[in-house]
């Protein structure tokens, strides 16, 4: 560990020197980075991995505006592993390109890898995800308020607790299926709805557990909820597939989603607006995947000089049955 780290942080010491003695005209930077129209950006992109209708639309994005844009793109699929993720960043490091985006699988554990692209001069942009690390150590955050997200998901049940208990018991047994243990949006999405529950003493989470944001793994968490436990009022799913994998489980169990149970989500990907639009899913909070053009606009800015905010939110709403209905046919995901 300590010996591959070593090299390469000779070999980016080697580089620099390279690129310095070859008369980059932006000495400052370090870097050759195609910022000033002497050729296309290269840019390294380790993704999460595939396991939600959310992350292949944010991909289908990344990519498709870097082919519009000319942006050389380098792009690994971590497969839901942190060291899958650290590996493709030390490549892109050693490949010396001219910034490097990824969506960090969980929040902690980023440290030393940052802190050795940083020593390389290369900006690190992060995209969808944050880290829990020294702000210094990348260029900007790009990406949704998912705390924000969780509180719109609270507040609507707060509006609507009501209608939610099922059986009339004044009591709101709400399941929780949560993301990926350990990274920003399960952690700040259940923060968010805690906060804003905790204003109606009738609602209580009784089960939270993770479903990784899959459609399986909500299916099988809510398969093991439903088994212990006949009084579940409303599920709380951290993104549309868990919620999906719900609806699911609910059905099996002779139960009508929706009705019987209500079901909010996070994300609004097509076939969470469609299942939205049939009334099997209550509400959903969006969160945009379509991240790729104002990736692309901030890594052509880090590397002209520019300033660059250290933390760009894109722009979001929230969905009803009726509003679903409305946006579905234009929906590109
Ligand atoms: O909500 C979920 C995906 O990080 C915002 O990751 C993203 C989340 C998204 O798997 O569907």
């Amino acid at each position: 560990m300590v010996n591959k780290t070593l090299v390469a942080a000779a070999a980016i010491t080697l580089s620099s020197l390279a690129l310095t003695s070859c008369g980059d005209s932006d000495a400052s930077s370090g870097t050759d980075n195609g910022g000033s129209g002497d050729g296309a950006i290269t840019m390294g992109f380790a993704q999460v991995g595939a396991e939600s209708g959310w992350r292949t639309a944010n991909t289908k994005s990344i990519q498709d505006t870097a082919k519009a844009e000319g942006v050389d793109l380098k792009f690994t699929d971590a497969q839901g592993k942190q060291e899958n993720q650290i590996q493709a960043i030390r490549s892109y490091i050693q490949q010396k390109v001219d910034v490097i985006a990824f969506s960090p699988v969980v929040e902690t554990g980023f440290d030393a890898v940052l802190q050795e692209a940083k020593a390389a001069n290369i900006p690190v942009i992060l995209t969808d995800r944050a880290v829990d690390a020294d702000p210094s150590l990348y260029k900007t955050f790009l990406g949704s308020d998912f705390v924000v997200e969780g509180e719109k998901a609270g507040q609507w049940l707060v509006d609507n607790a009501a209608d939610a208990d099922a059986n009339g018991d004044g009591t709101i047994n709400v399941v929780q299926l949560e993301g990926t243990t350990g990274a920003a949006p399960a952690i700040d999405r259940a923060e968010g709805f805690a906060d804003k529950i905790a204003a109606d003493d009738s609602i209580e989470v009784t089960a939270s557990q993770t479903g990784d944001f899959t459609r399986d793994g909500g299916k099988q968490v809510m398969e093991s909820f439903l088994q212990s436990d006949d009084s579940i009022d409303v599920v709380f799913a951290h993104n549309d597939d868990m919620g999906l994998g719900a609806i699911e489980a609910i059905e099996a169990a002779g139960l009508e989603p929706g009705k019987d149970v209500k079901i909010i989500t996070i994300d609004a990907v097509k076939d969470g607006m469609t299942a939205l639009s049939e009334g099997k899913i209550n509400y959903i909070v969006e969160c945009n995947p379509l991240l790729g053009p104002q990736l692309m606009d901030l890594a052509q800015k880090v590397l002209d000089g520019e300033e660059v905010p250290a933390r760009v939110l894109t722009e979001e709403s929230a969905f009803t049955p009726e509003q679903a209905a409305e946006v579905l046919a234009d929906r590109q995901y």
